[in-house]
C-alpha cells in the first residue's frame, strides 16, 4: 500500500470524522459533520483521490481500505442521524402538548336548546323501541310534500296561503318548503324494503304566525311498516312514549277519532290532566289534552310508494316539539323558543351532561 494513503493518516482521518458525528448537537451540525468529511473537498474525499496517483497493482488494495473508511463513517452518520431526528421530533411534540386536564371551567356557560334536548329525549325513547332515524330536505317538492301523501289537488293546506312556495323551476314546478316531515317517510318507503322503523324529527314551514304558531315549527313523526302492525301496535308504542317522556308511571291516555288524508283510521291522542287552581298537572284529573296524532297508513300512501297495500300496512303519528317540550318543561310561551334571548336559554336551556336516558330519566338533568 502506497504511503500516501497509510494508514496512520487514514485512520487519524477517520477518528476525526467520528468524533465531529459524535458531538454533533442538531442536524445542521450533524450536516456540517458530513461535509467536512464527505464532501467534494472533505478529508475521506481528498484521501479518495490519492487513488488516481498510486499504481494500478496498489490501486485495488487502497480503494477498499478508504472505502471500508468511508462506510465507516457513512455508518455513524446515519445512525447519529436517527437519534438527533428522534431528538428533534420529541422536543416538537413535547411543544406542542396540551394539557387535557386542565379543569373545566367552573361556569358552563353553553346550554342545550329544549328543542334540541328535546329531540334527543325522543330519539333516546324510540331508538331503545327499535326505531332508526331518518332525515329528509327542507326544500321539497309537490308530490313528496303533498301528492303521494293522498291530498287531493284542491286540498287547503296546498293553498298559498298555508303554505310557502318558491319560485317555479326550470320544469315550471313550484318547490315548497315542507310543511311537515312526511315527505322523509315517503321518501323512506319508496328506497327501502319494509319491515320500516322510522322516526324523523326536524323543521317544518307553514304560512301561519299567532300566539300559538310560528311560521317555522319542529315536529317528529314515525312509521312502522311490516306486514302484520295493527292498531293494537300503534296503540302500545305510543302509550308507552307518552309514558317515558312525561316520566309517569300511569297516565290515562284516549284515542279521539279524527282525520287526516294519510291515514285512515285517524286519530288525536289525549292525556289525562288537571287544570284545578290555573295549574296544568299531567297524569291525573278529569281533564284532557292533546299532544299528537296518529292512525293507520292510508292504503292509497302505500301504493304511492310502489308497495302492495294487500300486503304492507303500519302505522304512524306526528306531533309538535315546541308543543310538548312547552308541556314537559313549563314553557309558557311558544314565541320565546326563537328569540335567542341568552337569559331565556340560560333559564330553560339544558346542560350538555344532561344526556336522555331511560335508566337515569329522559330528561337527563344531573345535579349542576
Ligand atoms: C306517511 C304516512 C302517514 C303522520 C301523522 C299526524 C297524524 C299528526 C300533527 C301533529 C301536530 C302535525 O305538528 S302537528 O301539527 N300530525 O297529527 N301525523 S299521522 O302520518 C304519516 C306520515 C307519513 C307516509
Amino acid at each position: 500500500m502506497s504511503d500516501s494513503v497509510a494508514s496512520p493518516d487514514l485512520d487519524q482521518i477517520v477518528t476525526a470524522a467520528l468524533s465531529a458525528v459524535a458531538s454533533a448537537a442538531d442536524l445542521a451540525a450533524l450536516d456540517a459533520a458530513r461535509v467536512a468529511a464527505l464532501g467534494k473537498k472533505g478529508t475521506i474525499s481528498e484521501a479518495m483521490k490519492v487513488l488516481g496517483t498510486l499504481a494500478p497493482e496498489e490501486r485495488k488494495a487502497a480503494g477498499a481500505v478508504i472505502n471500508a473508511a468511508r462506510d465507516q463513517v457513512v455508518a455513524a452518520l446515519d445512525a447519529r442521524k436517527i437519534v438527533l431526528e428522534g431528538e428533534a421530533l420529541a422536543a416538537k411534540l413535547s411543544a406542542e402538548t396540551i394539557d387535557l386536564t386542565l379543569p373545566a371551567p367552573a361556569i358552563a356557560v353553553g346550554r342545550l336548546h329544549p328543542i334540541s334536548q328535546t329531540i334527543d329525549e325522543i330519539i333516546e325513547i324510540f331508538g331503545e323501541m327499535g326505531f332508526s332515524l331518518a332525515e329528509g330536505p327542507d326544500i321539497e317538492d309537490d308530490f313528496h310534500n303533498f301528492t303521494a301523501l293522498n291530498f287531493p289537488p284542491g286540498h287547503p293546506a296546498r293553498e298559498m296561503h298555508d303554505t310557502f312556495y318558491l319560485n317555479p323551476n326550470e320544469a315550471g314546478e313550484r318547490p315548497v318548503l315542507r310543511t311537515h316531515t312526511s315527505p322523509v317517510q315517503i321518501r323512506t318507503m319508496m328506497s327501502a324494503k319494509p319491515p320500516i322503523r322510522v322516526i324523523i324529527p326536524g323543521r317544518t314551514f307553514r304560512s301561519d304566525s299567532d300566539q300559538t304558531h310560528t311560521p317555522m315549527f319542529h315536529q317528529v313523526e314515525g312509521l312502522v311498516i311490516d306486514e302484520a302492525t295493527h292498531m293494537g301496535h300503534l296503540k302500545g308504542c305510543l302509550i308507552e312514549f307518552v309514558k317515558a317522556f312525561f316520566e309517569l308511571d300511569q297516565v290515562p291516555v284516549r284515542f279521539r277519532p279524527s282525520f287526516f288524508p294519510f291515514t285512515e283510521p285517524s286519530a288525536e291522542v289525549d292525556i289525562g290532566c288537571s287544570r284545578k287552581g290555573g295549574e296544568l298537572k299531567l297524569g291525573e284529573g278529569d281533564d284532557w289534552l292533546e299532544i299528537l296524532g296518529c292512525g293507520m297508513v292510508h292504503p292509497n300512501v302505500i301504493r304511492n310508494c310502489g308497495l302492495d297495500p294487500q300486503v304492507y300496512q303500519g302505522f304512524a303519528f306526528g306531533m309538535g316539539i315546541e308543543r310538548i317540550a312547552m308541556l314537559k318543561y313549563g314553557i309558557p310561551d311558544l314565541r320565546t323558543f326563537f328569540d335567542a334571548d341568552l337569559r331565556w336559554l340560560g333559564h330553560y336551556g339544558f346542560s350538555a351532561f344532561d344526556i336522555p336516558s331511560l335508566v337515569t330519566g329522559t330528561t337527563g338533568r344531573v345535579a349542576r
